[in-house]
């Protein structure tokens, strides 16, 4: 299939714990992610960085200790869903560079906009607490819940992807999930896959199967690649590492079903951080990656 790629930069760490991984885009842009996709065939513009609040214009204690500069998140997602609808619109397939998780949220909002879509989400974490129920405050910790309107959420009409349903969100790679954040994964209709369910059944059966979800009855799927789904030996360079994560060749593997189902309607790489990274080779890998899931063929 011909694709048209946007990129869109995101460069912010308001929902995370640590600073650095609001130098993301540019370190994937360093790694060569125009000239890794050109060459996997596929057509590139880069948009360059969505404007993003400057830290030293806020105060760092705003917001409050349950979900942290909420007005920040909602104001970089906002303009992220704006930029990924527009994007849509105009034929291209959005790559959002994060920055951390939160940023989802936009991508999300702007990807339903005018579509129903499904969600595979690659991480370590479940992404799924509130603000109630999150142990740190820190929104990436939260993005699947707000944009399918859980808990604290429900009121929040800005980070609402209203095409989304929680049947039609997978989770893959599963292996650092906080108590309460596990028993509303369980009693949600998300279907979720740890890495135990990818040791036991193989990664081919378990993105597989995560792409039927997101595909069921939707227009497209929104990809969202968590850094941290890999093991910390393949991609150190991450705020929250966690051990036994996908390896290299899983995560392509993962990758080149999504591209061979045809259905990514938007996609987003995050939680890339520079300064924890040695020699930007999470950057590097992230890059490959994308390659990957756009369809770069071996032969
Ligand atoms: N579940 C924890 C940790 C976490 C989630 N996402 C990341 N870390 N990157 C939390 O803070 O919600
Ligand atoms: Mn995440
Ligand atoms: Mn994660």
């Amino acid at each position: 299939m011909e694709r048209n790629v946007k990129i869109l930069g995101a460069p912010t760490d308001y929902g995370a714990n640590r600073r650095g991984v609001d130098m993301g885009p540019s370190a994937i842009r360093y790694a060569g992610l125009a000239d890794e996709l050109t060459s996997a065939g596929v057509s590139v513009e880069d948009a360059g960085d969505l404007s993003v609040p400057h830290h030293a214009t806020h105060d760092p204690d705003a917001g409050s200790d349950n979900a942290k500069h909420l007005h920040e998140v909602r104001e970089v997602t906002t303009t992220l869903a704006d930029a990924v609808s527009t994007a849509l619109a105009d034929g291209w397939t959005p790559l959002a560079l994060g920055g951390d998780h939160s940023i989802a949220i936009g991508s999300m909002v702007g990807s339903a906009r005018d579509a129903d879509i499904g969600v595979v989400w690659f991480d370590a974490h479940g992404d799924y607490n509130t603000p109630e129920t999150s142990p740190s405050g820190n929104v990436h910790g939260m993005p699947l819940a707000a944009a399918l309107g859980v808990g604290d959420f429900e009121a929040t009409d800005w980070a609402n992807a209203s095409g989304l349903s929680a049947e039609n969100v997978a989770i893959v790679g599963l292996r650092d999930v906080d108590k309460t954040e596990a028993a509303a994964i369980r009693d949600s209709d998300i279907t979720a896959f740890t890495m135990s369910d990818i040791d036991e059944r193989g990664i081919v059966e378990v993105t597989n199967d995560a792409l039927d979800v997101a595909t069921d009855g939707t227009d497209g799927v929104h990809i969202s690649l968590d850094l941290d789904w890999l093991d910390p030996r393949e991609a150190p360079g991450v705020g929250t590492p966690v051990r036994g994560g996908a390896t290299y060749r899983e995560a392509h593997e993962a990758m080149e079903l999504v591209a061979e189902s045809g259905a990514m309607r938007s996609f987003e790489l995050v939680e890339v951080n520079p300064i924890l990274d040695q020699h930007n080779e999470t950057a590097e890998l992230a890059t490959e990656l994308a390659a990957s899931a756009l369809g770069k063929r071996i032969l």
